[in-house]
Parts: structure tokens; C-alpha cells; sequence
């Protein structure tokens, strides 16, 4: 007689079956769980069981399996999704047992679509408490989402960074399980939350976003985030229930890169997600590109321009202060015409790197306005901050000592700086921060350069 197989045993089985890890992680589905659910081997490997329930149950599913996996409930009348979105009425039950020699659970699900009867779903079977309760634990999977974004916080910072947002519980584990090792991974339970996110300092690289959930939904983040210039580039994947050409459609008008219909498949939704994340590098490789000013090999003009809008708005909505200063050389015509323009160019080289030097927050920037003009961005920083780090840099300009025969200022390079705060809100402007910013830097001329001067 041949060697017992244990899947060839379970292949001749008509019902359903299924074997998941501890995690709910599918290891083995038979061919008449595949051929009833429509899906291919491929897509159900990996995939978890909870993925293949209805997506607005899914905290009942997630419950129901739970308590079978404890063993505080025997079976669970439950529906389960077929690939083109149908349901398949089921009533699963469960066992516990060893595949590969790890722990696992087997669960053999009745299909009960020929049985005529209304289906209620997922009403539960009379629950049966196992005294032992072993088995698999739902909710002590190690890491919650919150717990894993802050651990994997400033860890890896080269790993790019996925923000999921749904607002259900399994959802945001099911693929932070699947998405945490080459990626860090922050979660959002809601619109609200997921702007939140994407608009702070840490901003996610792709945004994976359920279209149905309280407070906002999913289009309307998408519009948000089209709205802001901080936030427009970001690529977002919308994962929905809602299988429909006109949703589809609506999706791809409001800008998202990809529209994945639940239950998905992990394999496909991580392929998808790094074919989104490289072009998104690639394209922020180029921008970084463009921001660039030759010869000081400091932000330029475009940069200053992108930035300063986009902190404008972070500075509203935190009601926090936003400064600007804007420097330039003294007397730049004067040290051109004597030492001459490559000599010129090389010292607003030295200038431009000594302000960015100097400048010590990561959020702060220097950029090349034009000319021999340079202007600096502060945030979070009052008018006094503000006067003290102008201060700073003009005296660190000074410091560098570069000679000038010709200027009536100093006997060294020097520079003036304006520097103006603003409280941004409905009443002020960010262009009136820059002319006060401007107003403050023609004052320090005028009363004798080499100075910092406040509007
Ligand atoms: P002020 O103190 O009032 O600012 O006097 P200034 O001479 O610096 O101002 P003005 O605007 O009259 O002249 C700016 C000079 O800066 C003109 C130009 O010779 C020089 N300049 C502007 N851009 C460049 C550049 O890219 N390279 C070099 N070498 N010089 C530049
Ligand atoms: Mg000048």
C-alpha cells in the first residue's frame, strides 16, 4: 500500500478546505475551495482567511474565526467572497492540528448555496467554551499598528514608507503583517487621521486607502490630498469593496494610480505597491534634480517656491509661526567688477554653503533667490528666532573671511538680512510674508549693511 499523502487525502474531499497558520495566514487551500471561490492556487497562497470574508463583516468574521480558533466555538455560519464578488453561504468548522510540523488549524467549510434557506450573515452557531482555549490569538499578534509605526519610526529610513488607512482593524494588520518587512508602515483609521499623516514631516512614500469609512471617505482624502501641493505627488491605491466600472472610473478621475477591488490578493497588492513606490522614487530622483541651483549647489528658486507654500500651510493648520529671511551680498557689483566674475561665482559658492551650514534644523532651507540673493525659510520660528538665526548666519559669513579690497562695509565679504514672522491665517499671506521679508532686508541696507533687520 502507498505512503498515507495527506493533501491527496484532502483533494478528494468535496467540501471546502483550508489550512491556516496562527496568524490566519492561508498555508493549503483544496482544489474545491479554489474552484468554488474562483480564485487560482497562486492568489490564495499567503493570502489570509479573513481576506476572503465579506469586507463589511469582517469584524464579525475576524470574531467568529477568532473564537473557533480559541476554541470557544466549534463552527460559524459565514459567507465567503468569491473572486468576481458573489458570495458563497458557508458554515465552517475547525480543528487544530500540525502541517510542516507547525501548529496550524484545518477548517472545512459546507457550502450551503444549494441549501434554499435565507442566509444569515454571519449569525454564529451556539457557542461551546473549550477550556483549554489554545490556539491561534487574534488580538495578541504581536506589534499593533499603532506600536509598529513608532517602533520602525527613524529606524530605517532608507525603506520607503506606506501609510495604510482603513478603518477596520484586520484590514490595516492583514497588510501591515504582509507590507512591514520592506516597508515602514504607517496606519491611519480614518480620512482624517490618514491626512494627518500624510501631511506631517515623516510623509508616507504610497498611500493605500479604503474608500469606505466614517468621518471621510476615501474620495474625499483623494481630493484633499490632490488639493495640496504637499500631498499631490503622493501616489494612492484605493483598496474597495465596491466592484463597479463607475466607482473605478470616478477613482481614476480624482488621480489614483491603481484601484484594487477586496478580498486581494497579497502577492498582487505588494507587486502593484512596488511598481508604484520605484516610479515615485524615480520621479522624486528628477525633482530633487530640478530643485537644484548650479553653480551654489543649494535649493534654488523653484525649491524655495515649492517649500515655502507647502510650509505656509503646515504653519496655518499647527498655528505655528513661519519665518523668512532674505539675505544678499554687499557690494556684490563692486567685488565682481574688481576680482572678477569666476571669482564671484566661487564666493557666492562659499556664501551659499556657509548659510546652509549653518542653518540646524532638518525642516529649515536655504535657497538661491537669484543673483547674488538668498532666501531662507524657518519654521516653527518666532520673530526673535527668527532675528537670532539671521545673526547667526551673517556673522558666520563674516567668519569666512573672504577679503574684499572694495567694500566700504568691512574689509571681508559681508551680507544683509531681512527677516520676517508671520502667524499665517485667513488674514495675512504668504506673499506679504515675503515683502515684509524683502521690506526688512532693503531697511538693512539702507541703515548701513552688514545687518540684520526685522519688518
Ligand atoms: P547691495 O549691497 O545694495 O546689494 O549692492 P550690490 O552691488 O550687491 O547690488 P546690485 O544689485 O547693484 O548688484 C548685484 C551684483 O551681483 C550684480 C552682479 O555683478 C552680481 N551677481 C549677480 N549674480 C551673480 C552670479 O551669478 N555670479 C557672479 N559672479 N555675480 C553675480
Ligand atoms: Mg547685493
Amino acid at each position: 500500500m502507498e505512503e498515507f499523502d495527506m493533501r491527496d487525502f484532502l483533494e478528494t474531499i468535496k467540501d471546502m478546505i483550508f489550512i491556516v497558520n496562527r496568524e490566519g495566514k492561508l498555508l493549503y487551500t483544496n482544489t474545491a475551495l479554489i474552484e468554488k471561490l474562483g480564485y487560482s492556487h497562486e492568489e490564495l497562497t499567503e493570502m489570509h482567511i479573513l481576506a476572503m470574508t465579506v469586507p463589511d463583516k469582517m469584524d464579525e468574521a475576524e470574531k467568529a474565526f477568532g473564537d473557533m480558533f480559541v476554541g470557544k466555538r466549534e463552527s460559524a455560519t459565514l459567507s465567503l467572497v468569491r473572486k468576481d464578488g458573489t458570495l458563497l453561504p458557508g458554515k465552517t468548522r475547525v480543528w487544530h492540528g500540525k502541517w510542516n510540523n507547525e501548529p496550524c488549524i484545518f477548517g472545512i467549510v459546507k457550502d450551503l448555496s444549494k441549501e434554499h434557506r435565507i442566509f444569515p450573515s454571519p449569525s454564529l452557531d451556539t457557542p461551546r467554551i473549550h477550556p483549554e482555549g489554545s490556539g491561534m490569538n487574534w488580538r495578541e499578534k504581536p506589534g499593533s499598528p499603532k506600536d509598529t509605526s513608532c517602533e520602525l519610526r527613524g529606524k530605517d529610513i532608507s525603506k520607503p514608507r506606506v501609510l495604510i488607512v482603513d478603518d477596520q482593524l484586520f484590514n490595516l494588520k492583514l497588510l501591515e503583517n504582509a507590507l512591514k518587512e520592506d516597508y515602514i508602515v504607517m496606519t491611519a483609521a480614518n480620512g482624517v487621521e490618514a491626512l494627518e499623516q500624510a501631511t506631517g514631516k515623516s510623509q508616507p512614500d504610497i498611500i493605500l486607502l479604503d474608500v469606505i469609512m466614517p468621518v471621510m471617505n476615501g474620495y474625499e482624502v483623494c481630493i484633499r490630498l490632490r488639493e495640496m501641493p504637499e500631498t499631490r505627488d503622493i501616489p494612492v491605491i484605493l483598496l474597495t469593496a465596491l466592484k463597479n466600472e463607475k466607482n473605478e472610473e470616478y477613482a481614476l478621475q480624482l488621480g489614483v494610480v491603481d484601484y484594487i477591488t477586496k478580498p486581494f490578493s497579497l502577492p498582487i497588492i505588494k507587486g502593484r505597491i512596488k511598481n508604484h513606490v520605484e516610479q515615485k522614487k524615480y520621479r522624486d530622483r528628477q525633482r530633487e534634480n530640478s530643485y537644484m541651483d548650479e553653480l551654489t549647489q543649494i535649493a534654488n528658486r523653484r525649491k524655495f517656491n515649492e517649500s515655502v507654500a507647502i510650509e505656509w500651510n503646515r504653519a496655518r493648520r499647527n498655528g505655528s509661526y513661519l519665518s523668512v529671511l532674505m539675505i544678499d551680498a554687499d557690494l556684490f557689483k563692486k567685488y565682481n567688477d574688481f576680482y572678477g566674475h569666476l571669482e564671484g561665482d566661487n564666493c557666492l559658492y562659499k556664501i551659499a554653503q556657509t548659510l546652509k551650514l549653518n542653518l540646524k534644523r532638518s525642516s529649515d532651507l536655504v535657497a538661491r533667490w537669484g543673483g547674488e540673493e538668498f532666501a531662507c525659510i524657518l519654521t516653527d520660528t518666532d520673530r526673535i528666532g527668527a532675528i537670532l538665526v539671521g545673526e547667526r548666519l551673517r556673522k558666520a559669513i563674516v567668519n569666512l573671511n573672504i577679503p574684499s579690497q572694495v567694500s566700504d562695509v568691512d574689509r571681508v565679504v559681508t551680507v544683509s538680512v531681512g527677516a520676517a514672522t508671520m502667524l499665517p491665517s485667513d488674514d495675512n499671506s504668504l506673499e506679504e510674508l515675503l515683502q515684509k521679508a524683502d521690506l526688512a532686508l532693503y531697511k538693512a541696507k539702507k541703515s548701513g549693511r552688514n545687518r540684520v533687520c526685522s519688518a
